[in-house]
Parts: structure tokens; sequence; C-alpha cells
């Protein structure tokens, strides 16, 4: 029996899973997950009010995207998408969570912040997941609106003095993808990898669609636009070649954002989650961010990213400072930190209850 997916066709993270079991030849069915369903039955099965949600055959549940592709990596070996190389394999995790996490904020700024965007996909997400709800159209777009901006942009340190420094999140990403896709057709060479898989979930569904951030897209990166229906049409058996085995140079940039944005706001995160505060003010590159919300699931990414640190040997250490020490990122990876989400990194899996993604 196949797998069945429960999300949406406009979800970043739905898009992301959908590209791996497509690249990897995994027969699934994707169903939307209508409100009847995240109210109920979804959320129960696998802890966690979010999407996407995996079924299998058997009737067990998976949770998370980082986690199931990890998951999906053991369960279908075949056309593998994590590098076998530790050091490279270390990056791609570091850079995947970059690209769930912290492109995240852009995607929803973009989506939610101009008007024709937010109109546009306050009326698809109405009509595809809130279709068995009473009401009127209009309201169920106002509605959908408003909680958007509420719970990811203006109620979480997005507003006029920080839209500059959002936005250039994703105008810096695209130029480094861009540079890279100007060259080679993936991002570790010849096929997708993990790391393609994580930039495709924003560069998908947000980015390449959403009309004003895809008209920055089709100005600015063309080969990236030509990425992402390359990732989109990819099927493991008709790519030949394997995947590259060391960190490309061209992955600095990338890394350079992790360094002095990404991974300070984490350390910063779990700060306030050590406080006990709901909300906390940061300074990231210059820029002010006030009243951020606090959010218990990105203190578990950081551990799991120091977790999978940590778990390198001394020699794979080594590779991975020469990699990571310029931008500030091994510091960080070894920092102690101030508070713990409550959820042992060493044993979470895809299959164990979800942390809601902001600790709502
Ligand atoms: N870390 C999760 C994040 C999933 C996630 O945040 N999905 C969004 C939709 S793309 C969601 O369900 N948000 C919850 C909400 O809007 O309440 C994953 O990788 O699967």
């Amino acid at each position: 029996m196949s797998l069945v997916l429960y999300g949406s066709t406009i979800s970043y993270f739905t898009g992301k899973l959908e590209a791996a079991l497509r690249y990897k030849e995994i027969d699934y069915r994707l169903e939307p997950m209508r409100s009847r369903a995240q109210r109920g039955l979804i959320p129960q099965a696998t802890g966690v009010f979010q999407m996407p949600a995996l079924q299998l055959g058997d009737g067990r549940w998976l949770t998370d995207s980082t986690l199931i592709l990890q998951w999906l990596d053991q369960a279908y070996p075949q056309y593998p998408l994590l590098p076998q190389d530790p050091v490279l394999r270390f990056v791609s995790l570091l850079l995947e969570d970059y690209a769930d996490e912290w492109l995240w904020r852009p995607a929803m700024h973009y989506r939610w912040h101009h008007a024709q965007d937010a109109a546009r996909l306050s009326r698809h997400i109405s009509e595809e997941l809130l279709s068995d709800m009473p009401g009127p159209l209009w309201l169920k777009q106002f509605f959908v609106r408003q909680r958007q901006r509420h719970l990811f942009t203006v109620g979480d340190g997005v507003n006029a003095h920080t839209h500059a420094h959002v936005e250039g999140i994703y105008l810096n990403t695209l130029a480094a993808l861009e540079a890279m896709f100007a060259n080679r057709p993936f991002m570790l060479g010849a096929r997708p990898s993990l790391v393609d898989i994580g930039f495709f979930g924003p560069m998908f569904r947000h980015f390449s669609q959403d009309p004003t951030a895809a008209a920055l897209m089709q100005a600015r990166a063309p080969h990236t636009q030509a990425w992402v229906a390359r990732i989109w049409a990819s099927r493991g058996s008709q790519l030949q070649g394997d995947l590259m085995q060391a960190s490309p140079q061209d992955f600095a940039p990338l890394l350079r954002e992790v360094g002095q944005a990404y991974l300070p706001y984490l350390l910063a995160n779990a700060q306030a989650v050590a406080h006990g505060h709901k909300r906390f003010d940061v300074v990231l590159q210059g820029c002010a961010y006030r009243q951020v919300r606090t959010s218990r699931y990105r203190l578990l990414c950081l551990e799991m990213l120091q977790h999978h640190f940590a778990a390198a040997s001394a020699s794979q250490r080594v590779g991975l400072d020469a990699i990571l020490a310029d931008s500030g990122i091994s510091a960080a990876l070894r920092a102690q930190l101030p508070a713990h989400s409550g959820v042992d990194a060493a044993t979470h899996s895809a299959f164990s209850p979800g942390l809601p993604m902001l600790g709502l």
C-alpha cells in the first residue's frame, strides 16, 4: 500500500517532502489536511498540530520533515539523500536546518505582507483546507491572513524596522544559490541531495510561486528557477553520477549567514527559553529585532545540531572546523546551552510525538 502524505499544495514542508518522495520514486498519495482532520485525528496521532504528516501502509504516523527524510533514507536506501562523507553529511544537516527555520521568516513575510500575495494565498488556503468549515469565503480569508500575520510575521518581530533585513535573508540566499546553479545542476553535483531538498521547501512553494518573491527570482535568479523545476522533475533512476563527497567552496556565503544570523538567533532563543520569556529581543547583523517569539521547537533544532556535531570523531571535527570555524559556527555548536527543550536529541525520531514549531 502506498504512503499517504497529509498536507497542502501550498505548504513549504509538504512540497519539500514530496520532492524527496518523487526523487526516490516512492509511491505516495497527497491528501489535503483539512481542518476537521487537523483538529482531530492527525494531531492526536503525531502529537503535534502541523503539516505534513505521513502515514505508512501499516498505519504508523510520522511527523517533522527533517526526521522523516532521515527515516526515508534508511527505509528506502536507493538514491540516498544524505552524503556518505560524515563532514559533508553534517554540513548538509546544518544547511537543511537553516533552510527550514531561517528562510521561513522571509517566506512568510513575502507571502503575508504584500496585499496581492496575501489575497491569493488566503483564498487558496481557505478553499483547500477550510472547505469543511461554515462561513463565507471572505471571512475565512480574513481569518487566515490575520492568523498568519499574528503567528509568523508582525507577531514574530517582522515589521517596518526589520523588513529590509528579512528580505535580505531571501535575496542573499538566492544570490548564493544562483552562483551554484550557473555551474552545476544540483548543490552536490549530479543528483539532488538533502541540501537541495531543504532549500527546495521555501524556494518551491513560496519563493518561486508567491507573486512578489517569484518576480524577484525571475529577474535575479533564472538558474535557481530552473533548478526548482529540475528538482520537481528529478527521478533517481533517470540521473547519472553520484553526489560530491566534499563540501563545495561555494557553500561559504550560506554558511556565513548561518554563523552570523541563524545561530545567534538560536542562541538568543535558548536564553529566552531559560528565562521563561515568551518573547525576546535580539540584534542580528546590526538589525534590531524586538518581540521575537520564543520557540521550544527551535531550541530542539539547536540541540539536534549540537548532538550531531558532538558525535563527530576527532578527525572529522578537524574537517568540520576547517569549514565552519571562520563563520563562527563551530563556537555556537560547542556552546553550553542554558536550557533544555525537554526532548532527548539522541533518541528523537519521526515516530516520536512532535514539538510544536512555535511552542504554541
Ligand atoms: N519542522 C516541521 C515544520 C512543519 C510546519 O511548520 N509546517 C507548517 C505548514 S508548511 C505548519 O504546519 N504550521 C503550523 C501552523 O500554521 O499552525 C517540519 O519540518 O515538518
